[in-house]
């Protein structure tokens, strides 16, 4: 894949996304400067901004898939996947307060992870594949933030800005990788005590574990892979709710349980 960015630009472009981020204020986005700059010049950015996190001592605890639903890529107005990856201090108590000042405008979505047992490696997984490999799933809550002022992005700058990542909430039930039908799964979510958004597993990719495979795919392009032990985030099942100050979430799985929190 082509790359239009020489290394200084990109590392430039690196610290002023991330720094976005460590300040939460916006910024515009970065394609509206670089028209020219690809996919992979956006992917190189990401890399470095996850090179400047674990040289300051910041701890590595996963991955995540974007924009692998409908509902996501209709509501964003890109036209295919993103990855990006997660920290330690990306993570947030389950049935916990949320400090609102530590984002920029947070929005929340339904998502079923996956915590892999075997490395997960190529261009060719199928659903099969990435179950053989999964050690159980559990539901989770990701908290996007987006450092593009009011979400305005394209594909390739969100995949440069770690694909909006910022925070992320565990369930405390999970499963084995065959214990349910991921596709069927039903998820509800409740803002303030009502219904705001439903669906099911298959939103995403038609069955979340595609996303595990699409993401070693996408891997692929920079010689990476899943390693064994990896949790993944497979993407927003439902469109992404915006959260103001004293909101709270709920969101219930079908057959494991509920994730919760509210910001403060
Ligand atoms: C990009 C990240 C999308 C998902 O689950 O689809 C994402 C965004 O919408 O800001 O995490
Ligand atoms: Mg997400």
């Amino acid at each position: 894949m082509n790359t239009t960015l020489d290394q200084a630009t990109i590392e430039k472009l690196a610290e002023h996304v991330e720094n976005a981020e460590l300040e939460r204020r916006e910024i515009l986005k970065i394609t509206d400067d670089y028209p020219n700059m690809t996919f992979m010049d956006a992917t190189k950015i990401q890399w470095e901004i996850r090179k400047r996190k674990l040289a300051r001592g910041d701890k590595l605890v996963g991955l995540k898939m974007g924009l692998t639903s409908w509902a996501k890529i209709a509501q964003m107005g890109v036209e295919k996947p993103c990855y990006g990856f997660l920290m330690d201090y990306f993570s947030e108590a389950d049935g916990g307060k949320i400090d609102f000042d530590s984002y920029i405008h947070p929005k929340v979505e339904a998502e079923i992870a996956f915590v892999t047992n075997k490395d997960l490696r190529g261009r060719d997984l199928t659903i099969e594949d990435v179950l053989d490999a999964t050690e159980l799933v559990v539901p989770a809550v990701e908290i996007i933030d987006s450092r593009y002022k009011d979400f305005k992005f394209d594909l390739i700058s969100v995949m440069a800005d770690n694909s909006s990542s910022r925070g992320f909430v565990v369930g405390s039930h999970c499963a084995g990788p065959r214990d349910f039908d991921w596709s069927t799964l039903g998820v509800v979510m409740e803002k303030n005590g009502e219904i705001v958004e439903l669906g099911a597993g298959a939103a995403v990719l038609d069955h979340p574990a595609a996303s595990v495979a699409m993401l070693a795919d996408m891997l692929a392009d920079v010689d990476e892979y899943i390693p064994a032990g990896t949790f993944v985030m497979t993407g927003g099942i439902t469109a992404a709710v915006l959260m103001e100050r004293g909101d709270s979430i709920n969101v219930r799985y079908q057959g494991l349980g509920s994730v919760g929190m509210k910001f403060v």
